[in-house]
Parts: structure tokens; sequence; C-alpha cells
């Protein structure tokens, strides 16, 4: 379930490293839409809902954050801490994402605008979409 892209990054030890991506050859799908999560007091957890259609990809620019997966079937944990590395999270996946450090900033780039109808924020109603194969391909 876990899909992780490492991003290319340019590592040096005198000035720094710089990580970049591209649309269509490290990110299949254009972004149309990025928001970032900041100011997080450690130990809250976010998110607790799933996307109908909307695919996104998850990447902690700054400390740690930990992400729970659940598709209804299987879960999966995956902890966030390097900027040259993000998940993608495919619709039809319950996520939470848990801010385990201070100052974590959570960067997400979103294939699709801001719809507040794609979101299924309650766990009863994401197991019967999943009940009615509405993710089968
Ligand atoms: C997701 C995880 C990873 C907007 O008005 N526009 C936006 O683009 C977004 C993302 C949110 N909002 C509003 C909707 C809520 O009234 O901002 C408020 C907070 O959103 P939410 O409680 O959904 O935030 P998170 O951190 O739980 O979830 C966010 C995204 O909403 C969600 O799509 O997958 O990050």
């Amino acid at each position: 379930m876990i899909k992780t892209i490492k991003f290319k990054t340019i590592y040096s030890d005198e000035v720094g490293n710089l990580t970049f991506l591209e649309i269509f050859k490290d990110i299949a799908f254009p972004i149309k839409r990025m928001y970032y999560v900041y100011n997080v007091p450690k130990g809250v957890r976010r998110g607790n809902h799933a996307h109908k259609e909307l695919t996104q990809i998850l990447i902690a620019l700054n400390g740690t954050i930990r992400i729970n997966l659940d598709n209804g079937v299987e879960k999966e944990l995956v902890i966030l801490s390097d900027p040259d590395v993000g998940i993608i999270v495919e619709p039809g996946v319950w996520h939470t994402m848990e801010f385990i450090t201070d100052q974590a900033l959570l960067c997400v780039l979103a294939a699709d605008y801001y719809d507040e109808s794609d979101y299924i924020r309650s766990y009863n109603e994401f197991l019967s979409y999943m009940d009615k194969g509405y993710w089968k391909k």
C-alpha cells in the first residue's frame, strides 16, 4: 500500500542539499494544489479521513511525522522524516498524520483542487464505500 518516492537531490556537506521534483518525470500527475500543515503541537494527530478520488503526495519538509494508512483490509505505518522522500496516498486510503516532533512541517502535493465533497470523514462510511467496491478497478 505504501508507495514511496525518493526525490532527486544534490547533496553537499559544504552548502547543504537541494531536492527537486518534476511533473511527469518524478510525479505521475500534474499538481493542481499544494498546501502545508505546520505549527502543530507535538503529539497531535490530524487527518482521520479518506478521499474518494484525490491522489496526494505527502512530504515531511521538517521534523518527523508518522503516517498511518488503512485501506480497509490492511494497515501500514510510515515515518516521514526526510525532505527527499515522499509517499503517495491514493484514493480509498484512510489516513492519519501524527506530528511527532515540534516544528514538523507537512507539505502536500495534490492532484486536484480542494473539494470537501471528496472527503469521507466517518470511518463507518469509509468501510461502507469499501464494501460497495467503490475503489475496485
Ligand atoms: C489530507 C491531509 C494529508 C481548505 O479550505 N483547503 C484545502 O486545500 C485544505 C487541504 C483544507 N481546507 C480546509 C478544510 C478544513 O476546514 O482546512 C480545514 C482543515 O482541513 P483538515 O481538517 O482536512 O486538515 P487535515 O490536516 O486533517 O488534512 C489535510 C487535508 O485536508 C487532507 O486532504 O489528505 O491533510
